[in-house]
């Protein structure tokens, strides 16, 4: 077994002991209380889930089992994934064992090679990533020993298996897509005994003569990791799970909603807006243009897109992360600077209009413009890039949920005639 699983087979049934207890002493006081509004609103607000692996306080941002961002912007995301898991980061001997065991399965089934060559030439890079993902269900542990009669005190066991399994071919799957799909040639293999985030640099077969793209691929997978449990990739994997779906079929039911222009695939839709400003004002444009192009697009009912947050109420510090990367190796970029500008103009902007909650950046407001610096300019691929990412926080939700052994998901709905009576309306 290998140290991360032994620690965990360790760790678990304490957690779950504590929670037993919490429950039995405290199960009926509230927590949270629900308006109507909040029913009719996407239930902002509203606590009723458990997630442990991070939190994300509205005036601070993402905390991954209490670490604030700003503390493990340096970290390998293999490093994320154990503190995720384990509520600790690894030691020099735990992070090299994790590697290992990540690199010793790492070699993807030709089968998924063929679908992904089957499919339609334009298919859209998220329906190329998640249908190599479910293709791989056969390959499922979890499945497997559920067939068998697995003990339910294994099931999380199984489940991290599937994790690994996953998470090894990640970059080689994502790399391909964006190989195969944007006509760059060949699939290429990487060398071993490097890191994840190396692994998969080296697969998208991008120039980076001085290494920074693999630094900037380094933070952007540490970056997206995990974001609590209520956004709509954490929450419907973890419904999907809760049915005993094994990870790939909860995996990929979290990574289609990530594939929403609401949620993940806001960081593409952001590079097209800021790329429109260009084109539309010839060049770089001024603040007034910008605030002139953002008022246009709220006056055509559309969305800024990398503005706003369900939860945050600040500038995410995974935006702070991007744009200090950004000022330090390409601050006179000219896709960069528009960025920044964007940044300096739109929030103000936006708190103008009184429905909006959070004018600020998020995640995937600056990120697009640090890839395409670097060649990878094709931003369809770039919700991809988020999806092996949140894969590890997806994963490790999962593999909790397991070992604490929570139930099916099933909260009540009422239709409107129910409401209005509840409410005397
Ligand atoms: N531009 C224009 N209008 C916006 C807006 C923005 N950036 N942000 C919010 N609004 C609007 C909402 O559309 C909503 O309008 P209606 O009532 O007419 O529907 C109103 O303001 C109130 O919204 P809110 O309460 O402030 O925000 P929500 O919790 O409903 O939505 C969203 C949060 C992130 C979906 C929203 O801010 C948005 O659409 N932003 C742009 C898209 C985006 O960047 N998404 C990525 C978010 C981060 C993420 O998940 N990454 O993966």
């Amino acid at each position: 077994m290998s140290m991360l699983k032994s620690k965990l087979a360790e760790i678990f049934p304490k957690q779950k002991a504590e929670i037993a207890a919490m429950l039995k002493e405290f199960g009926e006081k509230e927590v949270s209380k629900v308006t109507l509004a909040q029913a009719y609103g996407g239930m902002r607000g509203v606590k009723g889930l458990v997630c442990d692996t991070s939190e994300v306080p509205p005036d601070k941002g993402l905390i991954i089992r209490g670490i604030e961002l700003v503390h493990l912007t340096e970290k390998l995301p293999e490093e994320i994934l154990y503190l995720l898991l384990t509520g600790e980061l690894p030691n020099e001997a735990e992070l090299a064992d994790l590697q290992a065991e990540i690199q010793a399965q790492e070699e993807v089934p030709q089968y998924v090679w063929d679908v992904l060559n089957a499919m339609p030439a334009d298919s859209h890079p998220m329906a190329m990533f998640n249908t190599a993902i479910l293709v791989m269900q056969r390959e499922s542990v979890f499945a497997r020993r559920y067939s068998e009669g697995m003990k339910k005190d294994e099931y999380w066991g199984a489940t991290y298996d599937d994790l690994i399994s996953i998470v090894a071919k990640l970059p080689a799957i994502g790399a391909a897509v964006y190989r195969k799909r944007f006509n760059k040639g060949e699939r290429l293999s990487s060398a071993k005994n490097i890191d994840w985030s190396q692994k998969y640099a080296q697969m998208l077969g991008l120039e980076d003569p001085n290494g920074e793209l693999t630094k900037l691929m380094q933070l952007y997978l540490n970056l997206h990791s995990d974001h609590e449990g209520g956004n709509v990739s954490a929450y419907s994997a973890a419904t999907v799970s809760s049915a005993l779906s094994d990870l790939y079929y909860a995996l990929t039911a979290g990574l289609n909603g990530l594939a929403g222009p609401l949620h993940g695939l806001a960081n593409q839709e952001c590079l097209g807006w800021v790329l429109e400003t260009r084109d539309k004002f010839g060049g770089a444009p001024t603040h007034e243009q910008l605030k002139q192009f953002a008022e246009e697009t709220l006056a055509s009912g559309k969305v800024v897109p990398g503005y706003g947050h369900a939860v945050l109420r600040i500038t995410d510090p995974r935006f702070d992360a991007f744009l200090a990367f950004g000022k330090k190796y390409m601050g006179e970029d000219p896709v960069f600077l528009t960025v920044q500008r964007v940044f300096e103009t739109v929030p103000g902007v936006l708190s103008q209009v009184q429905k909006i909650k959070d004018p600020w950046p998020n995640v995937d407001a600056g990120s697009g413009a640090l890839l395409y610096h670097y060649g990878l300019t094709e931003f369809s691929y770039y919700t991809v890039l988020f999806s092996i990412s949140r894969a590890l926080g997806i994963g490790a939700q999962a593999v909790v949920a397991r070992a604490m052994g929570y139930p099916i998901t099933r909260p009540k709905s009422l239709p409107t005639a129910a409401y209005k009576k509840i409410v005397g309306a």
